[in-house]
């Protein structure tokens, strides 16, 4: 685990405060590897009213934002998720199969861009967005990641435990499978054979089922 020393010369544990808004998007990933690592966390959930007096404090002025003991600030979903997830195993450290994990995180960040971009967009040209997302882009990098899942033909994403690589495919998959997302078809990720099956066995794996028990609570 990540730890400071002290005047004392003792090691004390960090504190952690992760900044977002009050719903799961880019710190949910994180919300799970913390839990994973066995590490507390203040979770602040910015309401959406103050969001806007916030902004300007935030670097970029986006979340989610991790701060470590009460002064070091890291910005950037995938940074902090990689960060956390060190402390919890859940990032390789074997060189190759470190490159696997980054390929499929940077391959997901490129599609969660293209989705989240149209989020904003007016109605008419999120439309014709949508259905670029849901006919081209969303089936050419499930495909894509499908076959590199096919390759590794590992439990989970890249390796037989998980890493933060399944934390973010499974973030993927239950945005476009929430059907959250008017134009893409909820069930377009059922053709992807090994999407689904990383998925199944990261919602099988006990740390999960019982994060998503606590969080049902
Ligand atoms: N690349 C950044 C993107 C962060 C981002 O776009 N956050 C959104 C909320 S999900 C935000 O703060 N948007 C406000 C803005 O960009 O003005 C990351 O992965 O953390």
């Amino acid at each position: 685990m990540d730890s400071k020393s002290c005047k004392t010369g003792k090691m004390a544990p960090r504190t952690y405060k992760l900044s977002y808004l009050p719903f799961k998007g880019r710190a949910e990933s994180v919300r799970i590897a913390f839990f994973v690592a066995g590490i507390e966390f203040e979770d602040e959930r910015i309401p959406l009213t103050e969001f806007g007096e916030r902004k300007k404090d935030l670097p970029l002025g986006q979340l989610p934002v991790l701060t470590i003991d009460g002064s070091i600030v890291i910005t950037q979903q995938v940074a902090i998720l990689e960060y956390v997830g060190a402390q919890g195993g859940l990032v390789p450290t074997d060189h190759l199969i470190k490159a696997y994990n980054d390929e499929i995180i940077n391959l997901l960040e490129d599609l969660t861009y293209r989705t989240s971009a149209t989020i904003q967009m007016p109605e008419e040209k999120k439309k014709e967005a949508r259905a670029i997302l849901n006919n081209h882009t969303i089936p050419k990098y499930a495909k894509a990641l499908d076959g590199i899942l096919a390759t590794h033909d590992k439990k989970h994403a890249v390796r037989a435990q998980l890493s933060t690589s399944d934390i973010l495919i499974n973030r993927v998959v239950e945005q476009l499978e929430s059907g959250m997302l008017d134009g893409i078809s909820k069930d377009i990720l059922k053709p992807y054979a090994h999407i689904q099956r990383v998925q199944k066995a990261f919602l099988e794996n006990e740390k999960i089922k019982q994060y998503f028990a606590k969080v049902a609570k």
